[in-house]
């Protein structure tokens, strides 16, 4: 080796000892604090409060600027957790008519700070948030399970509560507050009565004393069936004036315990869970009796719309010909929370036409963090671009809105507007099982607070407070975040497909998935349709009419096939596999393109951070690259079990001028994914 080299190998590996081990825990607040010279103070009139002290400590800890950094909460500052920052010749100010957005004021300092974003002297900025709340929605159980959770168990230690207080709750709290979430519903929406108990409750409140400085309100998720199954009534009929009483009685006993309490989730009469059909009454009739119950106090009710029943011909419809019905007749401190598609977090949905259907009921949109349908902790998925093609959709509601605007209104006095995410936390050393997975925790709090943001200047964020600001790294791996949600899709279901996810964990492929005596509509079958004619579900007119529940000119648009977006295709259409889509190509031939290049993308994903050795911590990038060797790996599963699947139906060949399968079909269906007992140490049993 020539003595240049060897210099240039030494220098290598000073470099990359230099990178310190990390675990994650410490999220996008990676600052380094200062050698204590941050002169910062609250301003003329402003008395401390603990959430103006928490803004005081991170700017004193943390920030490097020039001058000084006064706070200030002012009448006529930006209201709704708003602020001002301005920078002057001696510092910079930050002010709110509220201690809440002052934090936020602080926060988005550093964050400017620790982008390389800084204000120059003489300008100012004013932020004020998209939605009043910006709401995590956990789905964690009192026995320490986490449904749908993928990063170890519940960051809740019920056992220990209320004595022990973890310490991890306070840094949740301070990573919340950093990107602007003000709301959490502690526990999953297929709720235990006893969530409600008076042990529950005194464990709750604990909780919601250490999320309160940080400006988060607690919320729960309420079993409707509680009356009875936890107060002994012989039923929960909400005409009933015993339900009624007994509610209003359970609310005086939790505002007592938690002065601010937000209030209610519910899911009901969805999925087995009980609900006012069970008594013959309306959505609307369970959800006004709740909100009857929290109004004196303050607190909203959040009705879930995800609703189907087995016997429908077409789930996607449901949730509007139950919903539309009742538009207009809620309280309006019920907001109706939908799911952004109209079916169930799939990998790509159209906008839930609720969205743009219910004018007078206030209407917020649920996404889902945690990545049941996409890899779950071991893909990369950035959802971002998911996000905001919903976000962005334009429902053509009264002329034009989109589904950001049309759930931002505030319809009524107490209206408040809502976003929320399914989280995707837990007590994983990096909270959420996969570094890069932060960022969806992260770009969610960011389009909570601003629908706005470009998904591109949020990764950008993420990574260079996550990683490292060297563009070495920020460029290439911002590019894959940003191509990673098409790419799943592509390898996953693409042009439309949905929920051909193998049974229960919906973790790998399984299109061919019949379980004797399920419900039909937990089935693949249900969904795909494929037969030798084509492939697809026919909503348009002549099918199940779902195309109807948009406004024109997209029920128009999406029920005629040839205008059809072709990412939704098979969405809409039962189509012929002979059909030739816009390229020119059949839609076989689409399908075996669009699966392999998502294949062949995944491949480049782990082939691209393999070279991001330099820029990572040893620790942060050997984990991640095993990830990414499995996301690729998964990819070349889902598409041959896709293509060797459907291939028996389309009776074609894959073109010639593709890779042949790597399996048989016949070995992937014998293979059973066993996911309880399954860790990211067992990646390797995967075909
Ligand atoms: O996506 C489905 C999940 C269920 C979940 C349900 C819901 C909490 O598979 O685990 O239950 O949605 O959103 O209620």
């Amino acid at each position: 080796m020539d003595a240049m080299r060897c210099l240039f190998m030494l220098w290598a590996l000073c470099c990359l000892s230099l990178l310190r081990a990390e675990d994650g825990s410490r999220l996008w607040l990676r600052m380094e604090r200062n050698a204590g010279e941050a002169d910062v103070r609250l301003g003329h009139g402003t008395g401390r409060t603990p959430t103006l002290d928490i803004a005081v400590r991170e700017l004193a800890d943390y920030w490097r600027g020039d001058g000084r950094v006064v706070l200030q909460v002012l009448p006529e500052g930006p209201d709704r957790d708003g602020f001002t920052l301005s920078r002057r010749s001696d510092g910079v100010s930050v002010v709110s008519a509220s201690p809440q957005g002052v934090l936020y004021g602080a926060y988005a300092l550093l964050r400017m700070q620790q982008t390389g974003t800084d204000l120059h002297e003489g300008q100012s900025v004013t932020e004020i948030p998209s939605y009043d709340l910006r709401m995590l929605d956990h789905w964690d159980n009192p026995d320490g399970t986490v449904e749908r959770g993928y990063a170890g168990r519940s960051i809740w230690r019920w056992d220990e509560l209320p004595e022990q207080i973890s310490p991890r709750y306070e840094a949740y709290a301070r990573a919340n507050a950093s990107i602007g979430i003000n709301a959490v519903v502690l526990n999953n929406v297929n709720a235990k009565p006893a969530m409600l108990s008076p042990d529950m409750l005194r464990k709750v409140s604990a909780i919601a004393d250490v999320l309160r400085p940080y400006g988060i309100r607690t919320f729960l998720s309420v079993n409707f069936g509680s009356p009875k199954a936890l107060g002994g009534l012989p039923g929960a009929d909400p005409m009933e004036p015993e339900v009624q009483e007994w509610w209003a009685a359970k609310v005086a006993e939790i505002y007592r315990l938690v002065p601010d309490f937000g209030g209610f989730l519910v899911k009901a009469n969805s999925e087995g869970q009980p609900g006012p059909q069970d008594y013959g009454r309306t959505h609307a009739d369970g959800a006004n009796m709740l909100a009857d119950a929290l109004a004196p106090h303050g607190g909203v009710v959040l009705w879930r719309a995800f609703v189907y029943a087995a016997s429908s011909p077409d789930r996607a419809c449901q949730a509007y010909e139950e919903f539309m019905p009742l538009d207009g007749k809620f309280r309006d401190n019920v907001i109706v929370q939908v799911k952004n598609g109209p079916i169930d977090f799939q990998p790509r949905e159209p906008f839930s036409p609720l969205f743009g259907a219910m004018k007078s009921t206030q209407v917020m949109p649920e996404f889902q963090i945690t990545q049941e349908y996409l890899g779950q902790s071991i893909h990369t998925v950035f959802l971002a671009p998911q996000w905001k093609a919903c976000l962005d959709a334009e429902t053509y509601q009264d002329g034009g809105l989109t589904v950001a605007e049309a759930t931002q209104r505030r319809l009524g006095r107490r209206s408040v507007s809502a976003m929320a995410g399914v989280s995707n936390i837990g007590d994983a050393e990096d909270w959420t099982g996969n570094s890069l997975a932060q960022a969806n925790w992260y770009a969610f709090g960011r389009l909570c607070w601003d629908t706005g943001l470009e998904a591109s200047r949020i990764a950008d964020e993420f990574l260079k407070q996550t990683f490292t600001a060297d563009e070495r790294f920020v460029l290439p791996v911002r590019q894959l975040m940003l191509r990673s949600w098409d790419v799943a899709v592509s390898y996953m279901m693409p042009l439309g497909l949905h929920h051909i996810f193998a049974f229960g964990h919906h973790y790998g492929p399984e299109p061919w998935c019949d379980v004797p005596g399920s419900r039909p509509d937990w089935m693949p079958a249900y969904y795909h349709r494929a037969d030798t004619a084509g492939l697809g579900f026919d909503r348009s007119a002549r099918g199940s009419k779902a195309v109807m529940q948009y406004h024109e000119p997209l029920s128009t648009l999406y029920g005629d096939i040839r205008t059809c977006p072709e990412e939704y295709l098979l969405w809409f259409h039962h189509v012929p596999w002979g059909y030739v889509m816009r390229n020119g190509l059949t839609l076989w031939d689409n399908l075996c393109y669009t699966y392999t290049r998502g294949a062949e993308e995944a491949r480049g994903f782990a082939d691209l951070w393999r070279g991001m050795r330099p820029y990572v911590d040893a620790e942060r990038h050997a984990d991640m690259l095993r990830r990414f060797e499995r996301q690729a790996k998964d990819a070349w599963w889902w598409r041959d079990a896709c293509l060797l699947y459907f291939r028996q139906y389309a009776r074609r060949d894959i073109p010639a001028d593709l890779p042949s399968p790597e399996h048989r079909l016949d070995d992937l269906k014998r293979f059973r994914l066993d996911i309880d007992n399954y860790t990211a140490a067992d990646m390797d049993k995967l075909p």
